[in-house]
């Protein structure tokens, strides 16, 4: 399991960050750990698909994209008659091919979408590193509308470096403010745009911590905020009740050598609830957070069917 086992690690460690790498890159090593097994039977073939599922969701707890992605595949695999294990291999590579390809659609249909948002002059604020949030600026960008960013430092991992690098390659003007600048700034922005990474059944939004606060300060100030993400991060577990599971990270990454004795919390993630989201921006262009459900029915009736062990997490 040597490629799913680094694949693991390099999502563990954040080396890979974003829910979207997230999954992208669990596929890819689910696939190729399968092009190299040398399983005699069907049995044994599916049994190793088992395992790196196993490993793969241990990453991180608060990551649906990947759950649904994996799921799908093993489904599908497990659903056929394969006459052979080299067959076996081929299909996971195809529904691999199939899954990026209607991903990338996706991608674009939610860029262009977004990017109407975005006009001329705006000031647009942003929280953490979203691949979605970056693929509508680049497509404003693209179409020569002129706009700036604000956007966060996000402690404690410093994703907002990512955004900002990628903002000033792209010749965007970017400002960056510490996370609790966010009311100070919301005022002079006309927009926010947040990614994520788990949309619940009721249609709230797990996205990086700090996210919920923005979308408070947002609301203050009367200025609308949109989550821009594919429905992929649908979590069907939540339809039957359970919680999106928030994931804690080690306290070392918001303190190295703190004195001892000090508890220190890293919650990943925070939940913002439905009723302070315009909208989310999507493949299915721009919906409610209230039409969730319908959405989901509409474009990925399979999610509905595939679910696993259940997660239970913080009540939002
Ligand atoms: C990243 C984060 C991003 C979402 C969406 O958190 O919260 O906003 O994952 O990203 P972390 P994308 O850095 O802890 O993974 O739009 O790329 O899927």
């Amino acid at each position: 399991m040597k490629i799913v086992e680094e694949a693991a690690e390099r999502i563990k460690n954040l080396e890979v960050q974003g829910a979207t790498n997230v999954a992208l890159t669990a596929v890819r090593a689910l696939v190729e750990q399968m092009e190299l097994s040398e399983a005699k039977d069907m049995d044994s073939a599916l049994a190793e698909i088992a395992i790196a599922r196993d490993i793969l969701f241990q990453t991180r707890e608060t990551e649906p994209f990947m759950r649904n992605a994996i799921r799908y595949i093993e489904r599908e695999l497990r659903e056929r008659k394969w006459r052979s294990v080299r067959e076996l291999q081929g299909v996971a590579q195809r529904l691999a091919d199939e899954l990026f390809e209607e991903f990338h659609r996706s991608r674009r249909r939610t860029a262009e979408v977004g990017a109407k948002r975005i006009r001329p002059g705006y000031s647009v604020l942003t929280h953490c590193h979203s691949s979605a949030v970056t693929m509508v600026f680049k497509e404003a960008k693209r179409q020569g509308v002129d706009f700036e960013v604000i956007l966060t430092e996000t402690r404690p991992r410093y994703q907002g470096r990512i955004t900002a690098r990628e903002l000033l390659d792209m010749g965007v003007r970017a400002t960056m403010i510490v996370d609790s600048a966010v009311r100070s700034f919301i005022k002079g922005s006309d927009l926010v745009l947040v990614g994520a990474d788990a949309i619940t059944s009721e249609g709230n939004v797990i996205n990086k911590i700090g996210s919920s606060q923005v979308a408070l300060a947002a609301d203050e100030a009367r200025i609308p905020f949109y989550v821009v993400t594919e429905l992929l991060k649908f979590d069907p577990q939540t339809v039957h009740g359970d919680y999106e599971a928030i994931e804690e990270r080690d306290a070392s990454e918001v303190w190295e050598d703190a004195p001892k004795g000090l508890i220190i919390r890293n919650p990943a993630f925070d939940v913002t609830r439905r009723d302070y989201i315009h909208g989310i921006i999507c493949e299915e262009g721009i919906i409610s957070p209230q039409s969730i459900m319908e959405a989901i029915r509409r474009r990925y009736p399979w999610l509905l069917e595939v679910t696993g062990t259940s997660s239970h997490g913080p009540s939002p």
